[in-house]
């Protein structure tokens, strides 16, 4: 098995003769394209997973029919008269009724798309080996947009990509049609992903001429049978690089008729086109503020623009001015809470989960519960850029799911930010009919098994169901990827998602332990570069971040340092202001520490950071046993590839362990604690690597 296949694999069950009455024939409409993707879907997925041909009936005739469809589509849906009203578009129910005196399992939905998510969801229940008895299920999304974006160039080159070249193959557009594309919509359908972003956040303007218009709307065409909207990345100086504007103003008419023109000429070909994602006034990007406007300025003006056809503007808050000389951390608050309420209803704000930049680890971003009038999307990045790239196996489960329960406290206990994501904490403040979403950064490219590694496909697969739910439990994701994508054996499921869960705390410790980031090498950002300091900008520096020196390192982000922590509301801000009182795991994020300080386990902070430093290490070690451990359980061609990247990744842990220790020993100036190896190189050994070539920068 190469892992193309993903978690949709199909294989023959072990337990297929427990499902099999249950499955004896199918009664689903086929006269429209999601239908018909529905019907084929359960087609395949069936009779690979229990090797039987199901009879296609126009109505249940025996016991096990599975009957799926939306009250017009499905007469016998219509007469179980059940109650799909408040199921939206996009929900749907699984029911074990009884059809014409017959055992039947419903899956009903309002609309086709619906009646396809409940499909998946049959099909995933039949994968994990759950009894199909007396089922009662209702799914209904907590989100709208669930969304990828992919930071794809037009020349294939995918920014932060380590799974080969982009999956849009440009150039042979829009004639040439991949079967790839039709996979990987059934794989998104398979999660509720439900939006696309074909193109990288630092946009060419080329996107939106009519030659790749035409290319964008072929693949639209592609996607839209499996309920996938296509949104594009718009620079925001087109209207000057490709419509021949002087300027490119948001208040100036010319420029706002260019884009509601845009708007309309690309609506033409993508009817349902999503609309915009904009990187504006952003690591150099074009924006409003080139010509004294605001973001809600350019936000605006774009989204009238789409607004008569449907469209949103989703305006990203990655953004840090290249003047202010301030903490980095507190620009994106600084810029954006004065704009709460200035922004057109189809406008959505998309925050990175921490206020950095995707590392590790981060506090939860400042903004979410700041913004009560502006619908917040979450940004993810489900491409590992600061996490080991594809050969580090880090699972993003745990990292999502603490954001996501992370309690604001904005409106008093339980505000977590999962509950700013799905609108129920602002439902009074926010604009009528906001829209609701996340976003997650994509680790898919042209590589067979489409992320790089396998277990990167479980951050895409953890990622989507998050986005339909951000109230599920990492852990139980992981069980469920496992299972569908190694096997139904739970001898192997366990260690298997043992080693998952831990995996991401594991970098946390080799990379960047107790509260530090921003420390991989300049650039690029593979393996350590503590020591980077000098060029352009302080803020892209590691000396920046960790500010080491002989009386301590940390960031000092409390009131009397760069106030960063005020950001949050009072009682957050109070625990993260107090040395005691903030968790250890962000302790040097938001405290310059001396080296000897008493950390919880009694050790002084100098022992404690290299405590973990090499706690990180053992635990590759660990899941190196483990997965030595499944050799015959798990097919060889993916037992072989996952070991291979394990070794790598002990190298490169110990890389980073040594490094790290050798750098920061220079400020502590104190000995290794007793039992701890010392590194294998001097520190001048690895401040002289480099790697120019290193894969997905910029
Ligand atoms: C950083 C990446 C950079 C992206 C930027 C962004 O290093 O390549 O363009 O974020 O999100 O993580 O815009």
């Amino acid at each position: 098995e190469d892992g193309y296949d993903l978690w949709l694999r199909y294989r023959p069950l072990a337990q297929a003769d427990a499902v099999r009455p249950h499955a004896t024939q199918l009664v689903a409409p086929e006269t429209t394209p999601t239908q018909s993707a529905t019907r084929a879907e359960l087609l395949r997925g069936l009779s690979g997973l229990l090797g039987t041909d199901l009879a296609v009936q126009p109505t249940a005739t025996a016991d096990g029919a599975i009957v799926v469809g939306t009250p017009a589509s499905s007469p016998a849906i219509a007469a179980l008269r059940l109650k799909t009203k408040d199921l939206g578009r996009e929900g749907y129910l699984i029911r074990s009724a009884r059809i014409d005196g017959h055992r039947a399992t419903v899956i009903a939905a309002n609309d086709d798309i619906g009646a396809l998510y409940g499909a998946f969801h049959l099909l995933r229940l039949v994968q994990t080996a759950q009894s199909l008895d007396a089922l009662d299920i209702r799914e209904v999304p907590r989100t709208q947009l669930r969304m990828l974006n992919h930071w794809d160039n037009l020349n294939r080159h995918v920014e932060r990509g380590y799974a080969g070249e982009s999956i849009w193959d440009w150039h042979k557009l829009p004639d040439y049609l991949s079967p790839r594309y039709t996979d990987y919509a059934r794989a998104n359908a398979s999660i509720g992903i439900n939006a696309t972003v074909l193109n990288n956040v630092n946009a060419s303007a080329q996107q939106l001429t009519p030659m790749y218009i035409e290319k964008a709307a072929a693949l639209a065409n592609v996607l839209r049978p499996y309920g996938i909207r296509v949104f594009l990345s718009a620079r925001f100086s087109a209207p000057v690089e490709i419509g021949g504007l002087k300027n490119a103003d948001p208040l100036d008419p010319a420029v706002k008729q260019w884009w509601k023109d845009k708007a309309d000429e690309i609506y033409k070909a993508i009817p349902d086109f999503g609309g915009f994602l904009v990187k504006a006034n952003s690591e150099g990007q074009p924006g409003p503020q080139d010509y004294g406007r605001t973001h809600a300025d350019g936000a605006n003006m774009m989204a009238d623009a789409v607004k008569p056809h449907g469209g949103k503007v989703i305006w990203r808050a990655f953004v840090y001015s290249h003047e202010t000389p301030d903490d980095r951390a507190k620009q994106a608050w600084n810029e954006f809470v004065p704009l709460d309420g200035k922004f057109r209803d189809n406008v959505m704000v998309q925050v990175k989960n921490g206020a950095i930049d995707f590392q590790p680890r981060e506090p939860f971003h400042p903004l979410f519960g700041a913004m009560p009038k502006t619908p917040l999307m979450m940004e993810f990045q489900i491409t590992k850029e600061y996490l080991g790239f594809a050969t580090h196996l880090a699972y993003l489960g745990p990292l999502f799911e603490e954001t996501l329960r992370a309690d604001t406290q904005v409106r008093g206990p339980g505000s977590t930010v999962a509950k700013v994501i799905d609108g129920s904490l602002h439902a009074g403040t926010l604009p009528k009919g906001a829209i609701t979403g996340m976003a997650g950064v994509a680790n898919i490219g042209s590589d067979r098994n489409w992320s790089g590694s396998h277990f990167d496909q479980a951050n895409w697969y953890a990622y989507g169901r998050l986005a339909w739910n951000p109230y599920l439990s990492s852990r139980d994701i992981a069980q469920e990827w496992a299972r569908m994508t190694f096997s139904s054996d739970d001898a192997v499921v366990q260690p298997i998602v043992g080693m998952m869960m831990g995996s991401r705390e594991a970098v946390v410790d080799y990379m960047t332990p107790l509260g530090l980031h921003h420390l991989m090498g300049r650039s690029h950002h593979y393996g350590p570069g503590p020591w980077v300091e000098g060029g352009p900008r302080a803020d892209w520096t590691s000396v920046y971040y960790h500010r080491a020196s002989k009386d301590g390192i940390g960031f000092d982000r409390t009131t009397h340092g760069s106030g960063a922590v005020s950001q949050y509301a009072p009682p957050v801000a109070a625990q993260f202001d107090d040395v005691k009182k903030t968790p250890e795991e962000f302790l040097l994020w938001f405290h310059h520490v001396p080296w000897d300080y008493t950390t919880k386990s009694g050790r002084p902070l100098w022992g404690e950071l290299v405590h973990r430093y090499s706690q990180g290490v053992d635990y590759v070690r660990g899941m190196r046993r483990t997965w030595d451990g499944l050799k015959g359980r798990v097919d060889d061609e993916r037992h072989a590839q996952v070991a291979t990247f394990l070794a790598i990744q002990e190298k490169e842990a110990q890389w980073w362990r040594d490094a790290s220790i050798a750098y920061f020993q220079t400020f502590a100036q104190r000995p290794l604690p007793e039992g701890e190896a010392p590194p294998a190189h001097a520190l001048d050994y690895y401040e002289s690597l480099e790697f120019p070539f290193a894969p997905g920068n910029g």
